[in-house]
């Protein structure tokens, strides 16, 4: 039995001996919940890691939440990262490691309850919108865990064909400002419609997700959005190194390579292409920022505003040239790394950075813990963050793992990160020094001990693979 199911075992024991509500009073009056995800954003303007980011709405959230700054993906792509979250179960344990799996239609999570049915059948009123499992159900599932039609909506609006830049054809990898109204976006019907949700009164306490699709490619956004930045003067990403895949082993070439055509048509082989492309998604980031504070305002302003606890988390990282790739699918620090926030009633522990290691997959016990909901069929592979909620300053000695395939791994501590490829290839990072994961220590003898104990965090065997594509 590996670590990870010793602390689940303890985490089931610690439901069951203390089923009281640490952070919900009494089970009459549980605390709805307000989930917003974020798709592919980076830590770009939430950890201001790259120069000029205007996320205003995001800023003044963090002054009244738990902002979390080493929140990594379970995977780090769309489809397997929200497997991860909805169920709760680590991607090597159920073999989501990659889009396009349909992982909810095999085995084990189409036998597998869903955080929304959870809610749902903890007497929780659930409502959903967007983009928030991004893979197939069995027929009915989806809308029987939903109390309304979860309208999704899809990646657009996108450029009229042929008119895509910076890549004529390439329908996804273009930023261009949108002169069209804001209804234009599903992300802002759905916005529309959450906001309608809130402003009713509901009898049962409530589960609601507002899934965005930015700022996820197509960079389309509303003008003034890209108007909030200099298409010629966007900076180059500071985490940047041309020779920096010199000391990465052969596998982390090739899945720096899974979007070959786009690093090497609009990488640095053309910096005007780059900085376009950095230019939309500044704006997609500016744009999702604005919905999350418009959702945040609606929910201040209705009777649930004390009795809600509020939810940020990105479904992946993003690279924007970092080891010369561009996207997610990677187990690096850009991949990897994600923004997450919490706002727990009355604003308690509001503006407190905790910089533990935590992980998208800690979401799911943490919602049961913290709204006391019936006990899950499945053994979560997370911890519920409650302790930490408590006291965002406590020890926490977990890792968080990131997985995207058998056998492609990396463990995260709140200083390394270890990465191991199926072929035994490793490396090895030190934060303290090296935040861009420039160089590789692995081979380094100094570090052996290091290596050793992160190594021990490895699951011990990987399911296999349920289909997909890479990328
Ligand atoms: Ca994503
Ligand atoms: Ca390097």
């Amino acid at each position: 039995m590996n670590r990870i199911r010793v602390f689940s075992f303890r985490l089931l024991a610690t439901w069951l001996a203390a089923p009281a509500l640490l952070l919900a009073g009494q089970a009459a009056n549980r605390p709805n919940v307000l989930m917003i995800i974020v798709d592919d954003m980076n830590h770009y303007g939430f950890h201001d890691t790259y120069p000029g980011i205007q996320l205003p709405h995001l800023d003044a959230l963090k002054q009244q939440s738990i902002t979390f700054s080493h929140a990594y993906c379970a995977a780090p792509v769309c489809g397997p990262s929200r497997a991860a979250v909805f169920s709760g179960i680590a991607p090597h344990r159920t073999g989501a490691y990659l889009n396009g799996a349909d992982p909810w239609r095999q085995a084990p999570l189409n036998r597998t309850e869903s955080l929304v049915e959870l809610f749902q059948r903890s007497g929780y009123l659930t409502f959903g919108n967007g983009k928030v499992f991004h893979a197939k159900l069995d027929d009915g599932r989806l809308e029987k865990m939903f109390s309304n039609k979860p309208y999704a909506g899809g990646f657009g609006p996108f450029m009229p064909e042929g008119e895509e830049k910076p890549i004529p054809g390439d329908r996804f990898w273009i930023a261009e400002p949108w002169d069209g109204p804001d209804e234009d976006f599903p992300d802002v019907r759905n916005l529309h419609s959450t906001q309608e949700f809130l402003a009713r009164e509901h009898e049962e306490p409530f589960f609601a997700v507002l899934g965005l699709w930015r700022p996820h490619t197509p960079f389309t956004a509303p003008r003034r959005f890209f108007d909030l930045y200099d298409e010629d003067s966007m900076p180059l990403p500071p985490g940047y190194r041309e020779d920096d895949l010199e000391d990465v082993p052969p596998e982390g070439h090739r899945l720096s390579r899974i979007w070959g055509k786009r690093w090497d048509l609009t990488g640095a082989s053309d910096p005007d292409a780059w900085r376009h492309m950095l230019w939309g998604y500044a704006a997609a980031h500016s744009f999702a920022d604005w919905t999350v504070g418009q959702a945040v305002e609606a929910l201040d302003k209705s009777r649930y505003a004390k009795n809600t606890i509020v939810i940020i988390w990105s479904d992946n990282g993003y690279h924007m040239g970092e080891k010369n790739h561009f996207e997610k699918a990677t187990v690096w620090e850009m991949s990897a790394r994600t923004p997450m926030l919490l706002r727990l009633p009355g604003n308690k522990n509001g503006g407190t950075l905790c910089e533990r290691p935590v992980n998208s997959i800690d979401i799911f016990p943490t919602l049961v813990e913290a709204c006391g909901l019936e006990h899950p069929g499945q053994n979560p592979d997370g911890a519920s963050l409650v302790p930490l909620l408590e006291n965002p300053f406590r020890e926490w000695n977990r890792p968080a793992l990131t997985c995207y395939g058998e056998g492609i791994i990396s463990v995260r501590s709140e200083r390394f990160r270890y990465i191991r490829y199926p072929d035994g290839t490793e490396e090895l990072y030190d934060h303290a020094t090296d935040p861009n994961e420039w160089k590789n220590l692995a081979g380094d003898p100094g570090y052996k001990a290091v290596v050793d104990s992160l190594r021990a965090w490895l699951p011990l065997r990987y399911a296999p693979s349920l289909g997909g594509r890479n990328g």
